[in-house]
């Protein structure tokens, strides 16, 4: 008798094992500042800006009436498309950096979007050399976006999972297209379809929005993701993630939640405002905004009905800071992101990294 009772109380107790999670699958954004190679790009004037200075040199007056093509002569830009040093040591450190930055996570994401990547070889570069034996067998670059109006950056993905289909990108201000507010060509928004471990299927869409004061095309950008989001069944698992550019002050006046709430996205907890924690840093008025986010679809939440076996951890959104490369730190020793120098290869990016956990459903 004593000994079946044991066994019952052994059974008892191993029943809730039964329930433990499997391990999550994770979904991190990362803007990773300008990673171009150092080769010329033909069809893109832009990128001569990454080029070694013995190379801008050897150009001569050809490479400073190029840089003056597109840059405002005695502008930051065009100063740095002069004098930049893009040479193969500052892309490999750069490149190899980023692999540390990422390696060093606790958790290494089974889905990376990677927006400011060049073209499709950088992030082959980065799986190869830097991510090495992590098997990401899925990269997504398709290099599609207006390279005159965006130094021709893309939004990448590279991913553990296997894709379904053909992965597509989305332009969201044509060039020459009519739009309401006079918007510029900005960068495509990638459409991937990934296979999860249990065979459903989940959307990714990488974005990147109109920065700083081009306020009203980041909303607009945002309508044609919400657009672009309804194709596809109310049901399905989609994820948004990228740089979203939306600052603390889009989000302290509700604008973001607005748009959020039209395309039925949840959102983190997390985003409320401009102080810490924050994606990136404004030093000018010394705010922190996540410019860089997750958004999932109603499918994904755990509170609501859905036939997803997998749901959204908006709880566990937090930017991951686990590298001595990523600090930077002001004379009263607060931390924000280092950005990368080519001067002397320091740093990571002007960015941190951003990641959401997604669970089976018990
Ligand atoms: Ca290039
Ligand atoms: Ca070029
Ligand atoms: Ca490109």
């Amino acid at each position: 008798m004593k000994s079946l009772l044991l066994g019952a109380t052994i059974l008892g107790l191993a029943m809730p094992a039964a329930y433990a999670q499997d391990k999550p699958v994770t979904v991190v954004s990362y803007n990773v500042q300008n990673l171009f190679d150092t080769i010329d790009d033909e069809n893109n004037p832009q990128d001569d800006t990454y080029l070694s200075k013995e190379e801008k040199e050897a150009r001569g007056k050809e490479h400073e009436e190029a840089c003056e093509s597109y840059n405002e002569k005695g502008s930051h830009y065009y100063k740095q498309c002069i004098e930049l040093n893009w040479g193969e040591e500052s892309y490999s450190k750069k490149l190899m950096t980023l692999g540390e930055v990422i390696r060093s996570f606790p958790e290494t994401p089974d889905i990376l979007v990677l927006p400011e990547t060049e073209n499709k070889q950088v992030l082959d570069d980065l799986v190869n050399k830097a991510l090495s034996g992590l098997d990401y067998k899925s990269v997504v670059q398709l290099d599609t976006s207006n390279n005159e109006h965006n130094r021709g950056i893309d939004v990448g993905i590279i991913s553990r999972l296997p894709l379904k289909g053909e992965p597509e990108t989305i332009t969201v201000f044509g060039e020459g297209d009519e739009n309401t507010h006079d918007c510029k060509p900005t960068r495509d928004i990638v459409k991937a379809e990934f296979e999860m471990p249990d065979g459903e299927s989940m959307y990714v869409f990488g974005v990147h929005f109109p920065s700083g004061a081009a306020y009203q095309c980041r909303k607009d950008a945002m309508e044609v993701l919400n657009k672009e989001r309804a194709k596809l069944p109310e049901d399905a698992n989609v994820v948004a993630a990228g740089d979203f550019n939306f600052n603390c002050t889009d989000v302290q006046n509700g604008e973001f939640q607005a748009l959020a709430r039209e395309g039925h996205w949840s959102y983190p907890p997390e985003i409320v405002g401009c102080a810490a924690p924050g994606s990136a840093f404004y030093y000018r008025d010394q705010s922190w905004s996540f410019l860089d986010m997750i958004l999932v679809s109603s499918a994904l939440r755990p509170d609501q009905d859905s036939n997803s076996t997998w749901f959204a951890d908006l709880g566990s959104f937090h930017t991951v800071v686990t590298h001595p490369r990523q600090y930077a730190q002001d004379a009263r020793n607060k931390v924000r992101p280092k950005r990368f120098d080519a001067d002397n290869n320091q740093g990571a990016s002007d960015h941190w990294p951003v990641l959401m956990r997604f669970l089976r459903r018990f």
